[in-house]
């Protein structure tokens, strides 16, 4: 404990900074996150660096300590929180790219499923690239979605699931907009850790995105050429 209050994280080197902000992270430790991330960004670091390479990539970590019993929910959630404060920082920066209107989103993490970061990432970067995001929150029933198609019009439909339990759940999404003949009035993109492409492809969705950065570039070019079609 002593020595790490004796570290000060703006007299470290940019490659030793992002490692003691994995062991932030890791810990929990949201100021220093703060910290952190705003000392990357006054060394010129691009926003999209600071959340990859220092906050996704210390969460990955936490993620495989949790998958082997060596973290626990509460140390879990403490880490979370930490993340979120440095993406609130980067949030503002990512989204100020002036980048032309692209088009809309209404995004939400699936029924049964409180999985968020990946989801507020994923609404960051499409905001930042210039797509309007109506962001749903987590555990969504099929008619919150239905709800908000109907009130918001997006070009977009994307869902978020962590858990292979509730990932199932985005099927029953995509079942109900065939049922009630909306599914093409929509481009339907889908994400989260334990999907892939042959999942996305199995429950009827456009595409599987494997990251954030994946979603932005899957979202540019469907939406295009939806309205290349719709100009035909
Ligand atoms: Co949970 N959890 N968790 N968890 N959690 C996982 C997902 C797990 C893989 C951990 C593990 O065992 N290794 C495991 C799931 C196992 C499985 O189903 N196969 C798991 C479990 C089991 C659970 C609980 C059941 C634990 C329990 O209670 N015993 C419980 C479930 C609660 C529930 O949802 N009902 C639970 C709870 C929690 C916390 C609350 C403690 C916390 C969530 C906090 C929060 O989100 N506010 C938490 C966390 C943090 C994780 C891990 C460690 C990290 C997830 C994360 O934020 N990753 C996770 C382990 C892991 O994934 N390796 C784990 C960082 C984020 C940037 O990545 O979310 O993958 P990700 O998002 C990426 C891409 O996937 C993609 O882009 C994002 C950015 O690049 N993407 C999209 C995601 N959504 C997209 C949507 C799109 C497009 C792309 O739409 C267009």
């Amino acid at each position: 404990m002593a020595d790490e209050e004796d570290i000060i994280l703006s007299e470290l080197s940019d490659d030793e900074l992002v490692l003691q902000m994995h062991d932030d992270l890791y810990d929990g430790l949201k100021e220093e996150i703060e910290e952190g991330v705003t000392i990357l960004l006054e060394r010129g670091w691009t926003p999209y660096d600071v959340l990859t390479k220092a906050l996704v990539e210390g969460m990955t970590i936490v993620g495989a300590d949790f998958r082997d019993g060596i973290l626990f929910v509460p140390e879990v959630l403490l880490a979370a929180n930490a993340m979120k404060a440095g993406m609130a920082i980067l949030k503002p920066l990512l989204a100020e790219t002036g980048a032309p209107r692209m088009g809309k989103m209404v995004i939400g993490t699936v029924k049964g499923d409180i999985h968020d970061i990946g989801k507020n990432l994923v609404s960051m970067m499409m905001e930042g690239a210039g797509f309007e995001v109506v962001d749903l929150g987590i555990n969504n029933a099929v008619e919150k979605y239905l709800e908000a198609l109907e009130t918001e019009k997006p070009d977009i439909l994307g869902m978020s699931a962590l858990l292979t339990t509730t990932m199932p759940y985005m099927k029953v999404v995509i079942d109900t907009l065939k049922e009630k003949g909306m599914r093409e009035d929509y481009i339907v993109l889908v994400g989260g850790a334990p999907l892939n492409e042959e999942f996305g492809r199995a429950i009827g969705a456009d595409a599987y995105c494997r990251d954030a950065a994946v979603a932005v570039e899957t979202a540019k070019t469907l939406v295009s050429r939806k309205h290349n079609q719709m100009k035909a």
